[in-house]
């Protein structure tokens, strides 16, 4: 019996304005309007200066650890500018970018990485999950909130982002299965940066792409440059119209870098080396998006400047407000964690202490105020 071809398939690569500058106009023209280049690109600045700011106030002993998103902040703006913003965005932890554009507050960001949980309470109306730490949990999630709209017939749809070491996570193959299967409403953004902190992305994945992982699901998969904003923006809305006409979820991978460390914790000059890390400055997506909005006449040196000194302002007044914040009561670990007390507990809340571990209650001298309930 002769053989025969029973699959063939090809992932495109999308880019539309490349790291020397080259536009492909016939895909990028009409994508982005000048006045929301300007927007995205104060976004990315912003985004930029906190990483220089968080890092800092990290070093400084004002925060804990913080990844910096530096290198990587097109894809997730492009991502969020692409969106609905009634769409769920359900982040990793380096999406700072796309994050302040769907108008999560920064001090919220900063809080988080302060290690207040107040952080995490994200308003309702931003349609944003709190940002996820353990790697890949967030996928299921999306794969879950995109089968609650589909149910609920919403029309709205989950984008959610992780890196490329989470796609050697089970909790990844089993989103990306599921949504294949149920025809769900999700689009999944891998932001593949090639590391996964000191494991370089060739021993993650023997495959020539990320993106390819996805034809295993019968998904629609696609690879683009994710230090250009246009060519994300073009990815993300084509995948977000699947998914929202025809809940048919994508798999993107957004190729971009981190030029930071893997976060505060980390020194990334252990383990790469300088001169990859210098070819991709080079493609650094603000250099690059700065580039072409001067040659469109859109910004100069004078705008420039005005821009960091507003960026300056903005973080500074950011770190004020969540380093402001009033201290929580220490009651709220009891509150936040237990529907109701039993007596040792009520008795734990009262004087923060327990015969469990051989403390007497009554030595607690004098007992903090409980307040409230
Ligand atoms: C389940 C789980 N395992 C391990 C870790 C520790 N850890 C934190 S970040 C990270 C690497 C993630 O790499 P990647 O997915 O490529 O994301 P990137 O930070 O490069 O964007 C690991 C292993 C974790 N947070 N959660
Ligand atoms: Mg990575």
């Amino acid at each position: 019996m002769p053989t025969k071809t029973v699959f063939k398939t090809e992932i495109e690569y999308v880019s539309i304005l490349d790291e020397h500058g080259q536009y492909d106009p016939k895909l990028g023209d009409g994508l982005v309007p000048d006045e929301d280049l300007i927007r995205l690109y104060e976004h990315m600045t912003a985004c930029r200066h906190l990483d220089e700011v968080a890092f800092k106030l990290q070093r400084s002993g004002r925060m804990g650890t913080y990844p910096q998103n530096m290198g990587q902040e097109a894809t997730s703006l492009g991502a969020a500018y692409a969106l609905e913003k009634t769409d769920w965005m359900v982040p990793c932890y380096r999406e700072n970018a796309g994050l302040f554009w769907r108008g999560m507050p920064m001090e919220m960001v900063l809080l988080h990485w302060m290690g207040d949980e107040r952080g995490n309470a994200i308003p309702r109306e931003l349609f944003c999950t709190p940002l996820a730490i353990p790697i890949g949990t967030q996928m299921l999630h999306a794969a879950g909130l995109a089968w609650a709209a589909k149910y609920r017939d919403e029309k709205r749809i989950a984008c959610t982002f992780f890196g490329d070491g989470a796609t050697s996570e089970g909790d990844f193959h089993e989103a990306m299965n599921f949504s294949a299967n149920l025809d769900l409403p999700v689009v999944f953004l891998c932001q593949n940066n090639f590391w996964a902190i000191s494991v370089p992305g060739r021993i993650q994945c023997s495959a020539p792409t990320l993106a390819q992982r996805g034809l295993a699901y019968g998904m629609d998969c696609i690879q683009c440059d994710g230090n250009d904003l246009f060519a994300v923006v073009k990815v993300v809305r084509e995948a977000a119209r699947r998914a929202r006409e025809e809940n048919r979820p994508t798999f993107i991978e957004a190729v971009t870098y981190r030029l930071g460390d893997h976060t505060t914790a980390d020194d990334a000059r252990r383990y790469r080396d300088q001169a990859e890390v210098d070819l991709w400055k080079a493609r650094d997506p603000l250099i690059r998006l700065r580039g072409f909005m001067k040659e469109k006449g859109l910004w100069n040196d004078s705008k420039e400047a005005e821009l960091q000194e507003k960026a300056e302002r903005e973080v500074a007044e950011a770190v004020q407000r969540a380093e402001g914040i009033e201290t929580p009561p220490s009651t709220d670990v009891f509150d936040h964690t237990f529907a109701e007390l039993d007596p040792q507990l009520t008795l734990q809340r009262a004087t923060r202490r327990t015969t469990s571990i051989g403390q007497s209650p009554d030595a607690a001298a004098p007992a903090p105020a409980v307040d409230g309930h």
